[in-house]
């Protein structure tokens, strides 16, 4: 398969997450036919959603790859486990999310993969992150991620200081 551009979000709100995000920036160029092209810097966000948990660190990664998008899960599913993701409360914390934003130009919908992910633009804690790896993103259907970068203003998130 040609390689495709990938967009994948990271999050951690549990057991050191900044720890989290920078071990599974590397794993993820360990998948098959992955490399990545960009890491971001790491973010500290308040939650969205459920409110009731720490604060998180979230992220982007560019990535190329030939895994076609349920493979691509598949292997971002696995890296979440080896974190020792455990899922209880629905958008409660977490030691590793792994997200698909955006999968090359196409819009995709199987069970339980939707892409673009279908929030990606609501929220300053994937916005922020995608635009420093890839600031002419389309979102399918939508248009320049960067128009909407400005209406999530309000959500509070904070770039970290880069450590070696
Ligand atoms: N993930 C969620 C729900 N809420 N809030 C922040 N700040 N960061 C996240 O990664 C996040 C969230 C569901 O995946
Ligand atoms: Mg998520
Ligand atoms: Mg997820």
């Amino acid at each position: 398969m040609t390689p495709r551009r990938a967009v994948v979000a990271l999050g951690s709100n549990l057991q050191d997450p900044r720890a989290q995000v920078r071990r599974a920036f590397g794993e993820l160029g360990g998948l098959p036919g992955t490399r990545v092209l960009a890491r971001s810097s790491l973010w500290e966000t308040a939650p969205v959603g459920y409110a009731d948990q720490p604060a998180f660190v979230n992220a982007c990664a560019l990535v190329e790859t030939t895994l076609p998008p349920r493979r691509l899960l598949d292997g971002l599913l696995a890296i979440e486990r080896a974190h020792g993701r455990v899922r209880d409360i629905p958008n409660g914390p977490r030691t590793l999310d792994l997200d698909i934003v955006l999968y090359g130009e196409s819009a995709h919908h199987e069970d339980g993969l939707t892409l673009p992910h279908p929030r990606a633009h609501e929220r300053a804690f994937v916005l922020a992150p995608l635009l420093e790896v890839w600031p002419d993103a389309i979102i399918p259907g939508l248009g320049a991620a960067s128009q909407y970068r400005e209406r999530v203003a309000g959500q509070a998130i904070e770039r970290l200081p880069d450590t070696p």
